[in-house]
């Protein structure tokens, strides 16, 4: 269904550059372009997918805006499906805004954010997988995020969907093979299991085990940094990103805010934090500063909870180890430059169960490259990750998955009590609706619109 305004919007980064792109698209996209274009050759011919050089000029001719390059991508071939016309202006943001008011007093209506992928996905030029594809490689944060992205565009998921829906086709068929045969001969007949139900199961849940690896690459990890004040936490986080990013002293309680950085180790994005040192807080900013620390600790990928070898452990330790029982968990053992006050040999019954631990000095730099590869190992990456293959890395996609993998459980299982075959190809129908929420096939407005507006303009 083709919309009947023209949008249009920038869709280069707002700022001072050598080009920027203007792009327009819908039903008006060629008149608005032939008002505003003076070609500086008479043939203009408008021909689909041809450059044309000339200048933007003000609706009454007179003055010239900019000497551009523009092209016109004639429907159904074009990014939207829509007419689409390209401005390769000059990037300067105010030569940029005048072109732009020229083409809303045309009648061009300012672009939402998303809207050319919301209009490309409505007119069926990409399944809504695809489209968040896009806004993922757009805000890849590593190169492997980015070729995720890039095969998931290129149908790699939708390939897959469309493999699991006949999958479950098949086997709905199967059974409503055995309901036909109830209405017509009034007799139960038991439903026969079929095969497709194990092999979609087995299919999703390799979908779902991609998707933690897929994670470390496309959002990253987080790692808190937690422990008592003066272990060394700041200078932990200043050695490993290599800036002077948090105030180290010798003061306990020097830090108060949480202090955030990303680096990048084997090519995932490690996003660390920085916590104010947990002890009974002496002031209001202090108290504020160390709830601060066990919120982000919910939230964290991985802990590393820190220790200074050089003085005896003290209450103050034993409570961040007893609140941090689970999860992956680094024991750092700091300042191992200095002469050790006590043997961990001794207190090993003390850490967290399956927490690593590593001997650092965060001062001296040592031990630092054996920290960075145990936070790979604890991060779930895959370096040998096939990003060319069908993975799941988006929480959207990973929640639908998991619901038609719930579905398909039930219908298993009712097959398996010998209930009757309605029930099963009911619950077969809910994986699949629950499917097609993955490419867009079925879904509500609202969640299409959070899911475009959370894309940047001009995309
Ligand atoms: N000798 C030695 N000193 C260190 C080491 N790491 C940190 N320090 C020193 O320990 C003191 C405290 O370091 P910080 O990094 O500020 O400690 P913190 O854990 O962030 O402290 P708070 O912010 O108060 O919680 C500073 O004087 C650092 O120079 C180390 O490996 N060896
Ligand atoms: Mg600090």
């Amino acid at each position: 269904m083709l919309r009947q305004d023209t949008i249009a919007a920038l869709s280069t980064p707002f700022g001072l550059s050598g080009i920027g792109i203007i792009r327009i698209s819908g039903p008006g996209a060629l008149e608005t372009a032939r008002r505003i274009f003076k070609p500086s050759n008479k043939n203009c011919s408008w021909e689909s997918h041809h450059l044309y050089h000339g200048d933007i000029v003000s609706t009454g001719g007179q003055t010239i805006l900019d000497e551009v390059l523009i092209s016109f991508m004639r429907k159904p071939n074009s990014f939207t499906g829509e007419d689409i016309i390209e401005i390769n202006c000059h990037g300067n943001p105010l030569i940029i805004g005048s072109i732009l008011t020229q083409l809303q007093e045309l009648g061009c209506r300012l672009a939402r954010p998303g809207e050319f992928s919301e209009r490309a996905f409505l007119n069926n030029r990409m399944d809504l997988s695809q489209a968040e594809a896009l806004a993922a490689m757009i805000s890849a944060k590593s190169g492997k995020a980015y070729a995720m992205g890039l095969s998931q565009l290129k149908g790699s998921l939708t390939k897959e969907i469309e493999n699991l829906r006949s999958l479950l086709i098949d086997a709905l068929a199967g059974l409503e093979a055995a309901i036909d045969f109830t209405e017509d001969t009034s007799r139960e007949k038991i439903p026969e299991m079929p095969p497709q139900i194990d092999q979609a199961l087995e299919c999703m849940q390799l979908l779902l085990s991609s998707y933690r690896a897929a994670k470390a690459y496309t959002e990253g990890v987080n790692v808190v940094i937690t422990g008592k004040p003066n272990v060394g936490k700041s200078s932990l986080l200043n050695a490993l990103t290599g800036r002077k990013k948090a105030i180290v002293t010798d003061i306990p309680g020097t830090t108060r805010d949480l202090i955030t950085d990303t680096i990048h180790i084997g090519g995932i994005p490690v996003n660390l934090m920085d916590t104010a040192g947990i002890r009974e807080p002496q002031n209001l900013i202090e108290k504020e500063g160390i709830s601060l620390v066990w919120e982000s600790l919910a939230d964290a990928d991985v802990v590393i909870i820190m220790l200074d070898v050089s003085k005896p452990l003290t209450d103050e330790d034993r409570i961040i180890i007893d609140k941090n029982q689970s999860g992956n968990i680094i024991v750092a053992m700091n300042k191992i430059d200095l002469p050790p006050a006590w043997e961990m040999e001794a207190n090993e019954h003390l850490l967290p169960p399956g927490a690593k631990m590593i001997h650092i000095s965060a001062k001296a730099g040592t031990g630092l490259d054996h920290l960075k590869r145990t936070l790979i190992d604890l991060s779930g990456s895959d370096e040998n990750i096939n990003t060319g293959r069908a993975m799941i890395t988006n929480l959207r996609h990973k929640l639908a998955i998991e619901k038609a993998y719930k579905n398909i459980q039930t219908a298993k299982e009712s097959i398996v009590h010998g209930m009757s075959a309605e029930f099963a190809a009911f619950d077969l129908r809910e994986a699949l609706d629950n499917l097609d929420e993955i490419t867009g096939k079925k879904i509500n407005d609202e969640i299409l619109d959070k899911i475009f507006s959370s894309f940047c303009i001009g995309k």
